[in-house]
């Protein structure tokens, strides 16, 4: 009797370890992971703009440090040329003021000189505008709503996938995220593909707004605005809501995990396993879109 029941704690034991190990090899890789090697977030005393996430934002980058240094230098020629005037023209040094008015050359240096610096302001500011009108043929759309205070993403490509992203509050940060802008459910896109975003809101106007990708639209009830980005590197990029839209309008950040496409397609998988069967949102209808609204006063 001893012996048998000997056996049998031998044999639940390793019933036990064999579970475990099958456990232990079953779980598999998150897929979000290679997300994790780079994060591109804003710090303390941050003068300048994010690290360039996307084509967009390294152009909007660029324009701004050629602009800035035009106008460096426009605002430093006048200054010096007042100064000049200040001291050598002022009424100690000058007493007898020239009553000279019009000098050709001067004028038509002072027309052609802007001209020429609005010329070359104006090229590359209208070929960036055009680069980011041109949402054509994207890899994939996702449909970004904004709501009193959360947002909504809806993969257009993957049927039924659909969930809310809510911000961690404070007293539920786990190690390694970050205080007001780390959120429950992010945004899951794949590396080096255009991604499309139908943005649009559900109440009132929110503002999709990722610094370090490029992109800045109103979330305008009723209407789609349109934009993109191209994500060159894997990473997690953060945003906000950037228009006053009420209450918790800072509690309403935009995470995007940017993954290689195999783990974008892995993770697709464990998304559809979760978010289409396990309602995520919580009762979008008690927020009705004010095109509903609209509908009700005209009546
Ligand atoms: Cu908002």
């Amino acid at each position: 009797m001893k012996r048998a029941s000997g056996w049998l704690f031998c044999a639940v034991l390793l019933t036990l370890a064999a579970g475990h190990a099958a456990f232990a090899q079953s779980a598999a890789p998150d897929p979000l992971a290679a997300a994790d090697s780079y994060v591109n977030a804003p710090h303390n005393w941050q003068w300048w703009f994010p690290a360039a996430g996307s084509p967009m934002q390294a152009q909007i980058d660029w324009l701004m440090k050629y602009v800035l240094w035009i106008m460096a230098g426009v605002v430093g020629f006048v200054g010096l040329l007042m100064a000049y005037v200040m001291i050598r023209f002022n009424h100690k040094a000058n007493k007898v003021p020239s009553q000279l008015t019009h000098n050709t050359l001067v004028e038509v240096i002072w027309l052609v000189v802007p001209t020429i610096l609005l010329a070359i302001i104006i090229g590359p500011s209208l070929s960036l505008i055009w680069y980011e009108g041109d949402d054509s043929n994207p890899y994939m759309t996702v449909t970004v709503t904004g709501h009193q205070w959360y947002w909504e993403y809806n993969y257009q490509s993957v049927p039924g996938l659909d969930y809310t992203s809510y911000m961690i509050p404070d007293n539920e940060l786990q190690p390694g995220q970050i205080r007001r802008l780390s959120v429950d459910h992010p945004l899951v896109l794949p590396v080096g593909e255009k991604i499309k975003f139908d943005i649009t809101s559900s109440d009132v106007l929110h503002g999709f707004y990722l610094p370090s990708l490029g992109v800045q639209k109103y979330a305008i009830p009723g209407s789609i605005q349109n934009s993109w980005t191209l994500i060159t590197k894997p990473g997690t990029y953060y945003g906000e809501c950037n228009q006053i839209c009420g209450l918790n309008h800072d509690a309403m950040p935009i995470e995007i995990k940017a993954v290689p496409m195999a783990d974008y397609l892995a993770w697709i998988k464990v998304a559809q396993a979760n978010y289409t069967e396990n309602s995520l949102a919580p009762n979008l209808i008690s927020s009705p879109p004010p095109v509903g609204q609209f509908a009700e006063l005209t009546k």
